[in-house]
């Protein structure tokens, strides 16, 4: 017995009882990925959606090869391919409504063009013009992130703002497996949990980080259980189902929408090429597991279904293929054509109110110009 109790001035008493805030079991994540393409619940699938489906994947594999060319011929500095991806990319746009936002990552250019962006002013940062070369608010798209999972934090700000202000809004924001160590992604998911914040994260995994595979990036038995740690529920899905992307996704939409809160949905997909054309796969991974996946390819995938169901047919397929050429031919014309760029442009849109110092550099870049356009004229 303690001094204190011993004088009689502590009664010692049992803590209150304890129980889990929530119960962690409907947060889990099924064992394994969730399926439609090649299962009973295809037979549900809406025909006309996974047309519109499989038109966008088609086009957003042509668009992949296109960009990828773009970079051989230096129109492009770099691209990101998410080739493998494009059920991921695709679905991720054609959940959402209007009034929703996007917030991709370099590699979601897909998901960006799918949404109703130019597909030319989607690859303005790649070609180094421009950090965003669309109007973000055009199409409610947020700028394409290059520093890992800072858009995460960003699409919990706006969804949470938005929900404050009355606005029916949803935000997905889209990372790779990479991102889910970054500190940002802990604390966009922390808050969007706490705050109830209508957002979606959809994490492609799609197996590595570069050169770093999943298994030396986590040790967290899959990326949709770290969403139980914030209260909020994780779902497993095979991300090259189209069919099965979009119904998790809309269904996630759906629940923040409707005062749910957010959800973490981890698309379990397979970056088919390199990492940019900067990077050499074959330093790093062998071609038979390329190869597995490569049987598992989100067109083919989808292809198989519609015409087993007599759905799709040559015709189809056909027509498909012209749109997706259609596509390439007209970004190809005008990603050959020499941009027209104002370096004084580079003071623009930095702040909302200039800096002094910017002002300063500004002038100078000006005077530099002025006398360089006046030598050129004295020379020529
Ligand atoms: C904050 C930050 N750290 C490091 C990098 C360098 N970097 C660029 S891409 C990348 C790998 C990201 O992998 P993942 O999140 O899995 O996405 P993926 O490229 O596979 O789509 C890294 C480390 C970066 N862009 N931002």
């Amino acid at each position: 017995m303690t001094v204190m109790e011993q004088r009689g001035a502590y009664r010692p008493t049992p803590p209150p009882a304890w129980q889990p805030r929530t119960d962690p079991a409907p947060l889990l994540p099924d064992a394994e990925p969730y399926r439609v393409l090649g299962t009973a619940a295809a037979a549900e699938a809406d025909p006309e959606l996974l047309r519109r489906l499989y038109g966008e994947l088609v086009k957003g594999r042509r668009y992949n090869a296109q960009a990828t060319a773009l970079t051989k011929q230096g129109r492009l500095a770099v691209y990101p391919s998410s080739t493998g991806q494009e059920a991921c990319e695709v679905a991720a746009a054609l959940v959402l409504r209007d009034q929703d936002w996007l917030f991709p990552s370099y590699r979601d250019t897909l998901a960006v063009v799918a949404r109703g962006v130019d597909p030319v002013e989607a690859l303005t940062l790649l070609r180094g013009d421009w950090h965003t070369g669309y109007d973000p608010h055009e199409h409610r798209v947020a700028p394409l992130s290059t520093p890992l999972a800072t858009q995460l934090p960003h699409a919990v700000g706006l969804a949470h703002a938005a929900r404050l202000k009355g606005d029916d809004v949803v935000a997905l924001a889209m990372v790779g497996d990479g991102g889910t160590s970054e500190g940002d992604f802990h604390e966009a998911l922390n808050f969007a949990a706490v705050w109830q914040t209508p957002v979606v994260f959809l994490v492609q995994n799609n197996g590595f980080a570069i050169s770093v595979p999943l298994d030396k990036q986590t040790a967290a038995p899959s990326l949709a259980h770290k969403a139980v740690g914030y209260g909020m529920p994780g779902r497993l899905v095979d991300g090259n189902d189209a069919a099965a992307v979009h119904e998790v996704l809309s269904d996630a939409v759906r629940r923040a929408r409707e005062g749910g809160g957010p959800t973490l949905v981890e698309a379990i997909t397979y970056r088919m090429e390199a990492h940019t054309n900067a990077d050499d796969a074959t330093r790093y991974r062998g071609d038979a597991e390329v190869e597995t996946w490569k049987g598992h390819d989100p067109v083919v995938l989808l292809e198989r279904e519609l015409t087993a169901r007599g759905l799709l047919d040559e015709d189809g397929i056909e027509t498909a293929r012209r749109d997706a050429e259609t596509l390439a031919a007209d970004l190809r014309e005008r990603m050959n054509q020499d941009p027209v760029l104002d370096p004084m442009d580079l003071f623009s849109h930095v702040y909302a109110e200039p800096t002094p110092q910017l002002l300063e550099q500004r002038e100078q870049l000006r005077a530099e110009l002025a006398a360089e356009a006046e030598s050129e004229g004295t020379h020529r």
